[in-house]
């Protein structure tokens, strides 16, 4: 039986487990990288664990998220991370050398190999045939010790793109119609993978925009081919040494088909507050819109930049409109500037922000009151902008152009023929942001410098023989980490500071939700359909953790949430019944009996609630999982193994 590209990805990486679908697998990780948002609590856990050296291919810890700086802390976990990254044999992207993602697809990403990064859109890399996922900051500590990754053996969905882009409408509106037909939750499990005569049409840039939002579906991650295209860009980057050809067999077989004719394809938005809110920029045309950011790491490629400088040239941005534009990295921003496109963006009063997040984790340009802001983002979650009332549309730099100019929603293929953007046949390259690590003998004189910022991590205890306490927070289908723990100029610098951070949770849900949580001591939080879909942060289960949450009960996960929630020794557990959500009352006392016996060796166990219902749970763990949740988290769990040793 042939196989898909991700199961030739996965066969040449498996360390532990079968290649049998829905089953735990283990994998060797080739590479790795973090954000500065996630990065502090992963060093964190790499220094807790006393893993000295990295022992991967290639470890990089950028910074992009926080660089605001409104106060010390920013500069405080950049230094701190800058030094771990000496010390322990990472390289170091400074601040000012991009996002991530981006920067990472054009400097270090490679067909066939793996990575994981502290940061859901991790399979951005995905455009150029590597398998990238995002993951915990202590499963990227893990890895990054030169321990194995575990995901579940994915299912594999092929969406087979047929035909070709008309004019202004861009790869966002490919990957918005598959949130169409797929949903946030359409991916839970599943790896995508693109193939069809289609694929041939697209850039690597392009192709990574799909890949990076496939982040939105839920999916573990998504993939295409290494193919001509994917040469091409490698060259342009120097790196055609880096090329390796990679498709699927004709012959394998996939879990689920769909196809997208690109040809038939219109200009689409994401509509508040959910990613698969869709529709048609056509239905929209015509209302008043009053910011535009374009950027983040979706859309903020030269290819787009430069379709939006040819959009915006000669013209100026409507008098009631803002414009934001953060190209996606050093290599862009010069390119731009080298070419004379940043001149035209910023006499058509584009404001220009610094290659970085930026405005999509709200550092910055939050919308005025009930403000409508199309951004070329991936995400547009309440309050995720920093103004809760304000509409967040996700659309592409076309549309988000052609609407900064009309001042209201405007569908740009109603503008003629598109301008013709050429790639260059070599991109500018200069590395002098990245810096090296120390050798591995100078690195021992050197010293990680922490800042007061800096405070421990909260350590997770072996679970209750029974469980009891009180249900202390109910809440609905598709919550977000963004929900759980928020983000934002305000909270974000706060990110290494969990006591402070504990101030913050579940907010938007529930503002006396932390003040509560601290009095009870803890308790249990219910939740429905996809629980901690989103970002992969980590503390939206750290800060309960510390808040004493002892277990969290869905009608479904989402899975790095669900990893992050183990690895902090926070048990995660179904419904049997879905329709048992309604029978238990926030604020009641519930009792668990034999909770840790479970953990221990059951499926099942039952919580019963103050008013006697008798509600049957499921529990869907592996082996190392339970060991993991049955030590307190990963982090005893690995200690004492290394101590066993
Ligand atoms: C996001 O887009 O939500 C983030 C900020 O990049 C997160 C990581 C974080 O919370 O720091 C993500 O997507 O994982
Ligand atoms: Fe940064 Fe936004 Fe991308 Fe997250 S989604 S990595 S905040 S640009």
């Amino acid at each position: 039986m042939g196989l898909t590209i991700v199961e030739k990805i996965i066969k040449n990486h498996i360390v532990e487990g079968e290649m049998v679908r829905g089953t735990e697998i283990g994998l060797r990780i080739d590479q790795t990288l973090t954000q500065d948002a996630t990065g502090t609590m992963a060093y964190l856990q790499l220094e807790a664990m006393e893993i000295d050296r990295v022992k991967t291919e290639l470890s990089v810890a950028y910074i992009d998220h926080n660089t605001l700086q409104s106060g010390f802390e920013n500069a405080d976990d950049h230094r701190y991370i800058q030094t771990v990254a000496r010390k322990h044999g990472l390289r170091f992207s400074r601040p000012g050398n991009g996002i991530c993602h981006q920067v990472h697809l054009e400097r270090f990403g490679k067909p066939g190999k793996t990575l994981i990064g502290s940061d859901s859109h991790t399979p951005t890399a995905g455009g150029i045939g590597m398998l990238g996922m995002g993951a915990g900051g202590l499963d990227v500590a893990v890895a990054m010790g030169g321990g194995a990754y575990y995901i579940t053996m994915p299912r594999v969905i092929k969406v087979n793109l047929v035909g070709k882009l008309s004019d202004y409408v861009g790869a966002k509106d490919v990957i918005l119609e598959v949130l169409r037909l797929l949903s946030v939750k359409g991916g839970v499990g599943a790896v995508i993978e693109y193939s069809g005569e289609g694929v041939k049409t697209l850039s690597v840039p392009q192709r990574a925009t799909i890949t990076n939002m496939g982040a939105e579906l839920g999916a573990t991650s998504s993939i295409f081919p290494s193919d001509a295209e994917t040469e091409k860009f490698l060259r342009a980057q120097g790196r055609a040494e880096d090329y390796i050809p990679l498709e699927a067999d004709p012959d394998a077989v996939y879990d689920k088909e769909y196809t997208v004719d690109l040809s038939a394809l219109r200009p689409l938005a994401a509509c508040p507050h959910s990613p698969d809110n869709i529709k048609s920029v056509e239905s929209l045309a015509g209302a008043k819109i009053d910011q535009v950011c374009i950027g983040s790491c979706t859309n903020s490629s030269l290819s787009d930049m430069l379709t939006v400088a040819k959009m915006l040239k000669g013209k100026t941005v409507h008098p009631d409109v803002s414009l934001s534009i953060s190209p996606g990295s050093k290599q862009v921003y010069t390119m731009l500037a080298e070419c004379g496109a940043l001149a035209d963006l910023i006499a058509a009063g584009a404001r220009i922000l610094e290659c970085a997040c930026g405005p999509c984790i709200g550092m910055g340009f939050s919308p005025k009151s009930k403000g409508v802001s199309l951004r070329t983002f991936n995400r547009n979650f309440l309050a995720r902008s920093g103004t809760a009332d304000a509409s967040v549309y996700l659309v592409s730099p076309e549309t988000a152009a052609a609407s900064a100019i009309a001042g209201v929603f405007c569908d740009p293929t109603t503008l003629g023929t598109a301008p013709k953007i050429d790639m260059p046949e070599r991109f500018s390259i200069n590395d002098n942001l990245i810096e090296l690590p120390a050798s591995e003998e100078d690195a021992k004189a050197l010293t990680v410098e922490r800042g007061p910022n800096i405070k421990p991590i909260p350590k997770g205890e072996a679970p209750k023989e029974n469980l009891e306490c009180e249900l202390i927070l109910k809440v609905g289908d598709n919550i977000t980490t963004d929900h759980i723990m928020p983000a934002g100029a305000k909270i974000l610098p706060y990110r290494s500071n969990v006591p402070k951070l504990s101030e913050f949770c579940f907010t938007v849900c529930d503002k006396d939700f932390p003040e509560r949580a601290k009095a009870k001591g803890g308790g249990v939080i219910l939740g429905g359909q996809n629980y901690g879909q989103g970002s992969s942060r980590e503390h939206a289960a750290l800060v309960p953790l510390y808040l004493g949450v002892k277990a969290v009960v869905a009608k479904s996960f989402a899975r790095i949430h669900q990893a992050n929630l183990i690895n902090f020794g926070i048990v995660p557990m179904t419904l049997k019944c879905e329709a048992d959500y309604d029978k238990i009352a926030e604020g009641e006392k519930i009792y668990i009996e034999g909770f840790a016996e479970a953990i221990r060796s059951k499926d099942e166990a039952v919580l019963v609630t103050e008013r006697g219902e008798k509600i049957p749970l499921v529990l869907t763990l592996s082996e190392r999982q339970r060991e993991i949740l049955l030590a307190g988290g990963t982090l005893n769990y690995t200690k004492a193994k290394s101590s066993a040793k």
